[in-house]
């Protein structure tokens, strides 16, 4: 495995090839099969792009030789920022062919993340858009900087960088990688500081997405509509793009997650299978009643990222006339989904059950011994598709694993009688923002910057609408107090996404502590929650 990833111990490894779960299969080729067995089947579309299969495949190759061409090699990292367009599908196969390692950024980072991601990956490769949502991502990347202008490559119109379209060359044939060896990064939600780096393997994700292929009754006449972004784990492999592509169906990317954007496209393309967030669920309900779309060929919503209530669960499926399933994932790996055959009430009150036999799940009190069957307590979980570390971070994995290799989630759960668990909150210090990840510490780390700013604390409060919504408790240095559009202003200037952005800022005297020092958080919470009761804030 790449130096700076932790393997699974052997005996692990040795149990998972057994059992079946590891086949030493590749991710780059995927659609290889589709593509000698129905060539002209629809493997993508998006973009004004309407691929067959075999299009997809000899496109990947051509990708792949034409970035081998101008030096990219195997093992190298390439920061991948493409928002949901097909050259981003090209590109992964590509990339997996050539054994070059993408690491997913999201279309909404800014240099704060991508200068992050470039060094924590030591980076040699840039991939970003011409343009998306009104982001010049060219001249996004002349601020990050860190890779030389040959290396930046852009899907569009390159100005000074390589056009992502003229790394083209004839098919070559490429060693392949090994199926026990890194394939892709994604990124963690992050609770200390900036996202960390997950190596996922080809043949622990190809399992991935044969598992959530599966339990969604996947297969070749089925179109999956990637709402969210692909460069997510969510809409790229569980099932996602990837899981689609595994199983011969057609991907349906959307440009963006909007209701005008996505409504068209599921009567057009026939969409049978989508991914959302909880936000995106409600608007849905709301919209599917109030507009004239078509979704009868949808059969299958998917809603994870963040807690659905049960309220809601229990009114989608029939207002979008389609099942609903519920999903609790992580991109370190596991991934609880409702079942097919689950009962409607457990589908509603429930967050599925963890998809592999081989998944292996401990609920432990603050201690870390194992609470009572049905008492709420932190996920721990080891498996064939969970990591044993992230990459390059020894420190850090020596306290997000425990000795025996479990990871410690962070998650409130409680375990059901019949495996079913139900998320009961978070003791990771993270806010949820409608299925957007907002680790606390990474936005006081900016905040303390500001000359303005003596102390802050960064916590979660209640939304109807997203879950949960960031609010900045400051300690101003001085008379004033820098308000909401301050911290904004400043943030942005920073670079940071705008996702992360604060939705309040209240200013306090100074921080509670906890009896051994520590931000009472919990207490600030409730502040939060009673200021708001009475209407304060800004
Ligand atoms: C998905 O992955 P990540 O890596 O962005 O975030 C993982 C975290 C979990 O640890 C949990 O705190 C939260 O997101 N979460 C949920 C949830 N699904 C994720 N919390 C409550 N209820 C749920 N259904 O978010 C992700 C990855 C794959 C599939 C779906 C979601």
């Amino acid at each position: 495995m790449l130096k700076g990833c932790v393997p699974w111990p052997d005996e692990f490894a040795h149990r998972y090839r057994e059992a079946g779960h590891w086949r030493g299969e590749l991710l780059g080729d995927l659609v290889r099969p589709w593509a000698r067995r129905d060539p002209a089947r629809i493997a993508l579309v998006g973009g004004g792009a309407r691929w067959s299969y075999a299009e997809l495949d000899r496109r990947a190759d051509r990708l792949a030789a034409g970035l081998a061409a101008r030096g990219m090699a195997p093992r190298e990292r390439v920061v991948v920022q493409l928002p949901n367009v097909p050259e981003l599908v090209v590109l992964c196969l590509a990339l997996f062919r050539l054994g070059a390692l993408p690491v997913f950024a999201l279309p909404a980072h800014r240099e704060s993340e991508l200068r992050h991601l470039l060094e924590a990956s030591a980076a040699s490769w840039l991939v970003v858009p011409d343009r998306y949502l009104g982001e010049d991502h060219r001249a996004l990347a002349r601020r990050v900087g860190g890779v030389g202008r040959e290396r930046v490559l852009v899907a569009g119109d390159a100005e000074e960088f390589t056009a992502l379209g003229d790394a083209d060359a004839d098919p070559v044939p490429l060693p392949p990688p090994d199926p026990g060896d890194v394939a892709l990064f994604l990124l963690s939600g992050g609770t200390t500081g900036l996202p960390k780096l997950i190596p996922r393997t080809h043949q622990d994700y190809v399992y991935n997405l044969r598992i959530t292929a599966e339990n969604a009754r996947l297969g070749p006449g089925d179109a999956y509509l990637a709402v969210l972004p692909v460069a997510h784990n969510y809409a790229l492999g569980c099932p996602g793009a990837l899981g689609t592509l595994h199983v011969g169906g057609k991907v349906v990317l959307a440009p963006t997650p909007s209701i005008d954007d996505t409504f068209p496209l599921i009567e057009r393309e026939r969409v049978t299978v989508t991914g959302l967030v909880p936000p995106l669920a409600l608007l849905w309900k709301d919209a599917a009643a109030a507009l004239p779309a078509d979704l009868s060929s949808l059969r299958l919503v998917q809603v994870g990222g963040a807690k659905f209530g049960a309220e809601a669960a229990r009114t989608f499926g029939p207002a979008l006339g389609c099942s609903l399933q519920q999903s609790f994932g992580m991109a370190e790996g596991l991934l609880c989904q409702s079942a097919p055959d689950d009962p409607p009430e457990v589908v509603a009150t429930t967050q599925g059950r963890p998809l592999s036999p081989a998944d292996e799940i401990r609920v432990v009190d603050s201690r870390g011994a194992d609470v009572a069957p049905g008492e709420p307590g932190e996920l721990l979980t080891r498996g064939p598709y969970t990591i044993r570390g992230y990459y390059r971070a020894e420190e850090h994995n020596a306290v997000a694993f425990t000795p025996d290799g479990y990871f410690r989630t962070g998650d409130l759960v409680r375990l059901l009688p019949g495996g079913h668990l139900v998320v009961e909150g978070r003791i990771k210090d993270q806010i949820n923002r409608g299925g957007d990840k907002i680790a606390a510490e990474e936005l006081e780390n900016h905040l303390l910057g500001h000359p303005r700013i003596h102390d802050c604390a960064v916590v979660a409060t209640p939304d109807a609408l997203l879950g949960e919504r960031v609010c900045v408790f400051v300690v101003p240095r001085g008379e004033h107090a820098p308000d909401r559009a301050e911290v904004t202003r400043f943030l942005r200037e920073r670079g940071v996404a705008a996702f992360k952005l604060p939705d309040r800022v209240e200013r306090i005297g100074s921080l509670p502590r906890t009896a051994v020092g520590k931000v009472d958080k919990n207490r600030l919470r409730s502040t939060a929650r009673r200021t708001s009761e009475a209407g304060g804030a800004s």
